[in-house]
């Protein structure tokens, strides 16, 4: 049915760009390894059968047509990384997707539905501390301003997309119309599926991550020569709001708080810290449970800048919904993991995919590998070929009940 040597081939091949010196990935996005590897892929969907263009913001969009012009399944996932990110996250589902369509176009096999296969561009938000651009374009969501967001050295999204090669065009090229369903196929990031001793899960929801940044304004002052009562450390500061962050967030027994970047002005071994900026990662599958964490520690950071006279400025980055996958989808996708003789679980996504952009535009399911001892974001991420086999037969599976 399909051909998991091809895949792993492909998944061999794609995970060789970027790589880093400890073995992880760095590919982000509108970068030079980025581009190589839309390059690669765009060669593997065009193997596959499928013509493939880029759209307005460099989605690398592949479509194969279907035997009438109802609305198209889409399939897909991201090639950009996280820092020192695994070959498994995004990467899996783009390729599980290309091998479907090759499996069916060297089988024979037309289904009614066209299928459109698109690599979304920054899922992971790591250049531009905003992510999912690709499928937010997809779903006519992007906007001008959105590209306005500039990296660590300044360069916006939009200065990127003209330096990446994309000629400038409506932003609403980008969105597609007629689109029946979305299906990805993604690692799960997590232990469910290895403490339930299982290959492949059916996604039940993901959680909404909420991106704020914190900024703690203080004076910066000789070390040596400033008594410690008298003193505006910034650092301290910063210090005692995200002790709080992962005190409080333990309160809520499905909410995850994560403080992942830290930049401390002027950095300088005998100089007080007058200024620290950092960034706060906010989940959970209830909207209304992040919004109290989010309350939560907004709070306390307002009441340590008052009692040390530190100015506090917090920036929203970027806030996604959480979503319910649909039942239906979540069915079909069920039966075809009982089909194929593996035991059913379901399960919610701690980690946001790119699916999330589509709530409320077409249905949404997604199909999960089971992650090796749970880790990802780390170049030891690793799914087993068997599991991927299995995973990809499902997606096959569920395109051929649509
Ligand atoms: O951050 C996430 O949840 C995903 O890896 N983009
Ligand atoms: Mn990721
Ligand atoms: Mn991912």
């Amino acid at each position: 049915m399909i051909n998991i040597e091809r895949l792993s081939r492909n998944i061999e091949e794609l995970s060789k760009i970027g790589r880093t010196p400890n073995g992880g990935i760095n590919r982000f996005s509108y970068f030079a390894e980025e581009k190589a590897a839309n390059e690669l892929v765009k060669q593997f969907m065009e193997s596959a059968g499928m013509t493939v263009h880029y759209d307005s913001v460099g989605n690398l969009v592949g479509r194969l047509e279907g035997a009438s012009d109802l609305p198209a399944i889409l399939l897909g996932s991201h090639l950009d990384t996280v820092p020192d990110g695994g070959r498994f996250d995004g990467s899996l589902g783009v390729l599980s997707a290309i091998e479907v369509v090759h499996s069916l176009k060297e089988n024979g096999i037309m289904l009614q539905h066209p299928v459109n296969v698109v690599a979304f561009k920054d899922e992971e938000g790591t250049r531009f501390g905003f992510g999912m651009i690709g499928s937010r374009a997809v779903a006519g969501s992007l906007t001008r301003k959105d590209l306005q967001r500039t990296d660590d050295e300044g360069i916006s999204i939009e200065q990127a997309i003209a330096d990446y090669g994309i000629p400038r065009r409506p932003l609403a090229d980008s969105k597609l119309e007629n689109i029946r369903l979305y299906l990805e196929v993604h690692i799960e990031q997590g232990k469910i599926l290895e403490n339930n001793g299982v290959s492949v899960g059916n996604v039940t929801g993901i959680a909404g991550p909420l991106w704020l940044k914190f900024r703690l304004k203080g004076q910066s002052e000789h070390a040596g020569a400033t008594p410690m009562n008298q003193r505006q450390d910034a650092l301290v500061g910063a210090s005692l709001i995200i002790a709080e962050v992962e005190k409080t967030s333990k309160h809520f027994s499905s909410a995850v708080a994560t403080v992942g970047k830290l930049s401390v002005k002027p950095n300088g071994v005998n100089v007080i810290p007058g200024e620290v900026e950092w960034t706060i990662d906010i989940r959970d599958i209830d909207e209304d449970i992040r919004d109290e964490l989010e309350r939560r520690i907004k709070q306390f950071a307002e009441k340590i800048a008052n009692e040390r006279h530190l100015k506090l400025e917090i920036t929203e980055l970027q806030r996604v919904k959480p979503i319910q996958c649909n039942e239906g989808l979540q069915n079909i996708i069920k039966e075809s993991i009982e089909e194929i003789g593996q035991p059913v679980v379901s399960l919610p996504s701690g980690a946001g995919h790119d699916g999330m952009q589509f709530n409320g535009l077409f249905p949404i399911g997604m199909i999960f590998v089971r992650s090796k001892d749970g880790v990802s974001h780390n170049p030891g991420e690793f799914s087993s070929e068997e599991d991927i086999e299995i995973a990809t037969k499902v997606l096959f599976k569920t395109m051929m009940k649509l």
